[in-house]
């Protein structure tokens, strides 16, 4: 889908822009993740995306929470918004409100969005404004040290249930699916870069907010997870459909595939529900979904106008 044109007076400054931008222009200092931490991955997938689009580093921002994931913006020369833990998405809503000519992307770990994030979270997605909101699924908070988060798995031994983790896994896409409004709904894992990138184009070109729940490895805490289905192709189901997430180079190595209409949102909760195998692909997509920062989106007044209009009322009471 196309761009919406951008309403905001200050676009109209650099309608005669010429630059391009290439991966330099994005990339920031050496990331400071882990060896083999799938936080790699996503940033050179996104910095990637990032010059496909040509975006305006200026006009474009990463907001983050607190975790390792949500170190991302220093890693890029774009803004950025390190912020506080499990508040990226009310953050990020409130700056696409306030300059909705300004290209938003969240990042958030699991304990960041899912759990001190859930309530921001739910109504983040409700909201549906346009930004790519990224949930880097490590299954663990790995920032402090390897404790249990809601989707770690049932068993899984951490520092905070040494005899294992007591309760069932959240599943991030049920409850995404579930809430009012949602409008994209995507699952993608780091290690397979192509599936990755062609997940983050389709959820940046989506007209609302486009979750997408990225499977993330942690060598360092929760190796053994993903251990099996990198190794093992057929581990991995992926949706397909003409509408959905295309990915030519894949065929013949990810042969499990389920045609599923993104359009049709009972089916989406059905296959995201299941847990015997890993599905990777889009959910469910509606742009037709109300969103809020359009919906409140009021006409920019200049400084002098602000002044008339304050002055005019301020009038109403001289004597
Ligand atoms: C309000 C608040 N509560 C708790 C913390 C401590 N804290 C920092 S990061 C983090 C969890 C990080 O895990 P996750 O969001 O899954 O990201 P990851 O590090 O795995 O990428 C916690 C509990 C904090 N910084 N602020
Ligand atoms: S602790 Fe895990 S999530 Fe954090 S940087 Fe290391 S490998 Fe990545």
């Amino acid at each position: 889908m196309m761009a919406l044109p951008c309403l905001d007076p200050r676009c109209a400054l650099d309608a005669d822009d010429e630059r391009s931008f290439a991966l330099d222009d994005y990339e920031g200092p050496t990331a400071r993740w882990c060896p083999g931490c799938g936080d790699h991955s996503v940033l050179t997938a996104v910095e990637k995306l990032l010059v496909a689009e040509q975006l305006k580093p200026e006009q474009t921002v990463f907001i983050s929470g607190i975790g390792c994931s949500s170190r991302f913006p220093h890693y890029l020369k774009t803004y950025g918004f390190h912020g506080i833990h499990g508040r990226a998405l009310p953050v990020a809503t409130g700056v696409k409100l306030h300059r909705p000519d300004l290209t938003v992307f969240v990042v958030m770990g699991d304990g960041d969005c899912t759990s001190i994030g859930a309530a921001h979270w739910v109504h983040a997605i409700r909201y549906n404004a346009r930004m790519v909101a990224m949930l880097l699924d490590n299954s663990i908070y790995g920032l402090t040290k390897k404790q249990t988060s809601p989707t770690t798995p049932r068993g899984l031994k951490t520092n905070t249930q040494p005899n294992g983790s007591y309760l069932p896994p959240l599943n991030p896409l049920t409850t995404t699916l579930g809430t009012t409004n949602v409008s994209f709904v995507a699952q993608t894992a780091e290690w397979i870069p192509a599936h990755l990138s062609a997940t983050l184009r389709a959820a940046y070109h989506h007209h609302g907010l486009a979750f997408v729940r990225i499977l993330q490895r942690c060598p360092m805490y929760t190796a053994s997870i993903y251990e099996r289905a990198v190794k093992d192709p057929s581990l991995v189901e992926l949706l397909v459909h003409d509408d959905g997430i295309v990915v030519p180079e894949l065929d013949g190595i990810y042969t499990a595939r389920t045609t599923h209409d993104p359009a049709k949102l009972d089916e989406a909760r059905q296959l995201a529900d299941a847990d015997d195998r890993i599905r990777l692909g889009l959910f469910f997509r509606d742009e037709r979904r109300p969103c809020y920062d359009e919906l409140r989106r009021t006409r920019k007044i200049s400084a002098p106008e602000r002044l008339a209009l304050l002055n005019a009322e301020l009038d109403k009471y001289a004597v």
